[in-house]
This record gives structure tokens, sequence and C-alpha cells, in this order.
């Protein structure tokens, strides 16, 4: 069969911010190279068409797809952008009313039979690495694929679930299908702006913050040997010239013997590569940063979420704050980049607890770069569940899930801030931290002059609402 899979655009809709989302999102679309390795081990050939890097509208999208001259149509989609899934799927069916059409992704996977329109013909819950090549198998020979589970089908107008899927064993996946990938995917990174390949060590996550989807998406962890990792990482330096990886783990060094492993079986490549991941400040120590800086490592994106004791106590970040600060320092003595992730707007927040936070990120010369994003509750988290009791002072504004960009826009109120104040405080709050001579630096090697310039407008707000507020003798937020 001739297979489409589609990655949508999502960034259009992020106004300012969409100039740093497409920046620094612009990423190989590695669960679609899953899917298109796997169809195409099973003899079908695959396209790939990213819409987010091609800039291309739904309009566009469906066009440039059915130019292929499919047999099927995947789309993959997350909540912000499931609107927008549908509106390609509507386009491809307003121009082909008989294209079979399959989504899959977060969103599905978590509402499962709630959101699953019409304009779909399948959906695909969970990890489809196992049901998509049989599916098509199945879909070739005209057979029924009912016995396959994870999917959602319509049958007399009635909506039928096959049930959930089992784990995927990852290490018996072949490698992500990249070939069928554009070569254009940069990032910046501390040793200058790279040509970037994504890949994964594990799938799932064993803690609980309430305001990740990840424990309902990857209940089970599971893992690839170092041996099976490495190979690919020399397979991708040397068939497609790409020496940088991003890790898309939640956390890289949760294994901390497979870490070690890792390192020693990349010291003996000699490869000339760099790689980065997002982990937790608790699963880092003096050896295993120092073994991973030796090896390549240039950056690690760190959750600290906010500064205040208590919220981090609700959010289950149960990590105290003096071994985040300690995690930032570790990294910067092995010359490693940190990039720390700060939310606003969780459970228990409040104006204090902000400034709280502000305060503690403007003294803390150990923390480098940091990222502002609105707190959202994605369905399936227990935050959602939260809000919509009206816990720890939240109140649910909408369950428009396009308006759940985390940037620029909020959904929730909490105590005495409204939807607007975050909104306010995300820009404030960042443009104030980046008073600090110490950050200029890794901001201009990441954003460039543009980040910069984008940067220098937040401080011009900022000071413009600082001097309103003193102008009018107003003490509305010390933050
Ligand atoms: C990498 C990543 C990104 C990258 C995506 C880059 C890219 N081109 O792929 C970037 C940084 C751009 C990003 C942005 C965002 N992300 Co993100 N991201 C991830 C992350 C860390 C890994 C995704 C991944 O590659 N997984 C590995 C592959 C193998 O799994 P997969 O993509 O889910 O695909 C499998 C199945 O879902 C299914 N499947 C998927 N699509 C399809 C399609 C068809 C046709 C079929 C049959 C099957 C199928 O089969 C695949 C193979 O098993 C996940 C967390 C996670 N652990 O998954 C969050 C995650 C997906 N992101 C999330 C969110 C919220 C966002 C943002 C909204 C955040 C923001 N505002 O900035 C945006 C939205 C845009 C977007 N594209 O998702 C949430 C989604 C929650 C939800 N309810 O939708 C997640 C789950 C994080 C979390 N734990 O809460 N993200
Ligand atoms: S935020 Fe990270 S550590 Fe927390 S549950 Fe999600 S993936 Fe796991």
């Amino acid at each position: 069969m001739r297979v489409v899979l589609l990655f949508p655009q999502w960034t259009q809709t992020y106004g300012i911010f969409g100039y740093f989302a497409r920046r620094h999102s612009g990423r190989p679309p590695l669960g679609l190279a899953y899917l298109a390795a796997v169809a195409e081990r099973a003899g079908h050939e695959v396209r790939i068409i990213d819409g987010q890097r091609e800039g291309l509208g739904p309009r566009e999208l469906a066009r440039k797809a059915l130019a292929e001259r499919p047999d099927i149509v995947g789309i993959t989609a997350a909540s912000p952008f499931w609107d927008t899934a549908r509106e390609i799927a509507a386009q491809v069916k307003a121009l082909a009313r008989e294209m079979p059409l399959a989504v899959g992704g977060p969103h599905i996977t978590i509402l499962e039979e709630q959101a699953f329109d019409p304009v779909f013909d399948y959906g695909f819950v969970g990890e489809a690495d196992q049901s998509w090549p049989e599916f098509l198998n199945r879909l070739e020979a005209g057979r029924a694929f009912e016995d396959i589970k994870g999917i959602l089908f319509r049958e007399n107008g009635v909506v039928r679930f096959t049930g959930m899927p089992d784990p995927v064993d990852i290490e018996a996946l072949p490698f992500p299908a990249r070939h069928l990938l554009s070569s254009d995917y940069w990032i910046g990174t501390p040793k200058g702006r790279k040509r970037l390949a994504t890949i994964m060590w594990s799938r799932g996550c064993p803690f609980r913050c309430v305001f990740c989807a990840t424990s309902i998406l990857s209940k089970k962890v599971r893992k690839r040997s170092p041996e099976s990792v490495v190979e690919e990482m020399v397979s991708v330096v040397c068939d497609f010239k790409e020496r940088h990886f991003l890790f898309e783990d939640d956390n890289l060094t949760l294994d901390r013997a497979w870490m070690l492993r890792f390192c020693d079986l990349l010291e003996r490549c000699r490869l000339p590569l760099t790689f980065e991941g997002c982990t937790r400040a608790d699963l880092l120590d003096e050896e295993l940063v120092k073994r991973m800086a030796g090896v390549g490592l240039v950056r690690l994106m760190l959750g600290l979420e906010s500064a205040d004791p208590e919220i981090r106590r609700i959010i289950k970040k149960d990590i105290p704050l003096a071994c985040h600060a300690e995690a930032n320092a570790l990294c910067a003595r092995h010359g490693v980049e940190t990039l720390n992730f700060v939310m606003l707007g969780l459970p228990g927040e409040t104006r204090e607890t902000v400034k709280r936070t502000l305060d503690y990120l403007r003294g803390a010369h150990d923390i480098g770069e940091v990222t502002f994003s609105i707190a959202t509750p994605y369905p399936g988290t227990e935050l959602l569940e939260m809000a919509g009791r009206g816990e720890y002072g939240l109140r649910l504004m909408t369950e428009d899930w396009s308006k759940y960009r985390r940037y620029g826009s909020a959904v929730m109120a909490v105590n005495d801030l409204s939807p607007g104040d975050l909104v306010r405080l995300q820009n404030d709050g960042l443009a104030s931290i980046y008073l600090a001579p110490w950050r200029w630096r890794p901001m201009w090697r990441k954003m460039g002059l543009l980040g910069v310039l984008l940067t220098l407008f937040r401080l011009i707000l900022y000071l413009g609402h600082k001097l309103t507020r003193w102008t009018r003798g107003g003490r509305r937020c010390s933050a």
C-alpha cells in the first residue's frame, strides 16, 4: 500500500511565540519515523510530510498528501492541534471522499472514543508500532482487523474499540525511517547551530508529576540496550551525516548503570558527536555527568517548575530545591549547559509564590537558561482533575483544547491570578530574569539575533508595566 503520514503545523496559533516555537521546535517527527519503519518492513511504501517544517496549513498539507497518490493517509495529533488535524482530515475528504484516514497520537490515546471525530475512519490508541503494519496488511488484503488491539472504527455508524494494545518491545523495533525525513532540522547548541537527529532509548516514566500525561500514555517503562542505541547513532552519523542527537526520552538518566554502559560504548566508537536530553535533578551525580560530558553531552533540560516548597509538594515534584541548584552547578562544572523549565499558574500559585520563584531565579547564579510556560491541564492529567474539582484555588476556564498552548495563553485562573495575569507574568517574569548579564550568552547562542531582539522587546514591555504601575502609585503586582 502507499501510505502518507502527516505531521500538522502547530505553531501558527502561537502569535509572537510562534517564532520561537518554529525556530526551536523544528524536530524530526520520531513517532512517524517509527511508524514508517514498521510499515516499510511489512512491505508498504511510505512518505512522511512534516507540515510544521514545511510551513503548510491544512489545505496545502492535504493537497501535498494527495499528490502522492496514497491508499491511506495517517495524521498524528497532540491535544492543542487536534482541531488542525481534524481540519486537515476534512480537507483530504473534500478532495478525495473515499480516502481512508487514520489518526493517532497522545490526544486520541487519552480520550479514545470521546475524541473519535466522524471525519476520521480509524483511530489508533496507544503505541501503534505493532498494530499499524498489521492493520495495513489486513486493509490491503481486504481482511478483518477487529482482533488487532488499539483500533477505533465505526460499524453501522456505531463506534467500536478493539481494546488496549500491549506495551511494545522497543528493542525489537527497526531504526526509525530517517531516509524519509528531511535533513533540514537545526538546533542551537552550546557548540553552535547543528543539524539534529532525534532518538530514544526508553519509553515511559515511573514518576507522576500532576501536570504530565506520560503516566497514561506509557504505563510501563521499557528500555533498549545501550548497544542498539549506539549502533543507531553510528548509522545516523555515517549514513545521514548528523552529529547532534536530541534524546526525546522523558528521563535521559533514569537508569544510571545503563547510561554508564552507553558512555563506555560511545567512547569506544570515537565518534565526533554531541547530545542532549531531559532529566530530573535527582537523577544526576558527579561521576555520571563527568562521563556523559566526556562523550559529548552538551545540554540537559531540567524541570524546576516552581521554587515554592508547597507547590512542589502539590505537583509531586518531590525533589528538594537545593538538589536542583546542585544539579545546575554540577553541570556547569563539567561544561554542560542547563535549561530549566518553570511553570506559572500551578495549583496553589499566588502572586506571592510567583514572586518567590522569580526572586529565586534572579539570584540563582548556578541556574543558567530558563523557560517559562503556563500550567496547562492536558487531558489525562491529575491537574485537569484538580482544576475540575476547584482544588488549590484553580478555576478551569475552558475545555477548548486549541487554547491549551502553554505560551501566551492560559486556560485556568488560580487564587488571585487571572488568565490575563498569568500571560503577562509569563512575559514579565522571563524578561526580568534575563536582566542578569550571565544569562545573555547562552540565550544568544540558542536563540540568535531575533531571539535577543524579542527578549529586548519583552524587557521594554516589562519596564513599561513597572513604570505604569509606579506612576499610578499602584502596587498590584510586586512580582
Ligand atoms: C518530542 C515531543 C515534542 C516535540 C515534537 C517534535 C516532533 N516533530 O515530533 C515538540 C517539542 C515540538 C513538542 C511540542 C509540543 N508538545 Co510534546 N512531546 C514530545 C515528547 C517528549 C516525545 C514525543 C515522541 O516522539 N514520542 C515517541 C513516539 C514513538 O511516540 P508518539 O509520537 O506518541 O507516537 C506513537 C503513538 O502515539 C502512535 N501514533 C502517533 N501518531 C500516530 C499517527 C498514526 C496515523 C498512527 C496509526 C499512530 C500514531 O504511534 C506512535 C508509535 O508508537 C512527548 C512525551 C512522550 N513521552 O511521548 C511530548 C508530548 C507529546 N507533548 C505534549 C505537549 C502538550 C506538547 C505541546 C502542546 C507543548 C507546547 N505547547 O509547547 C507542543 C504541541 C505540539 C506537538 N507537536 O506535540 C504532550 C501531549 C499531551 C496531549 N494531551 O496531547 C506530551 C505527551 C508531553 C506530556 N507528557 O504531557 N513535543
Ligand atoms: S514531567 Fe517528566 S518526570 Fe514528571 S511524570 Fe512527566 S515525564 Fe515523568
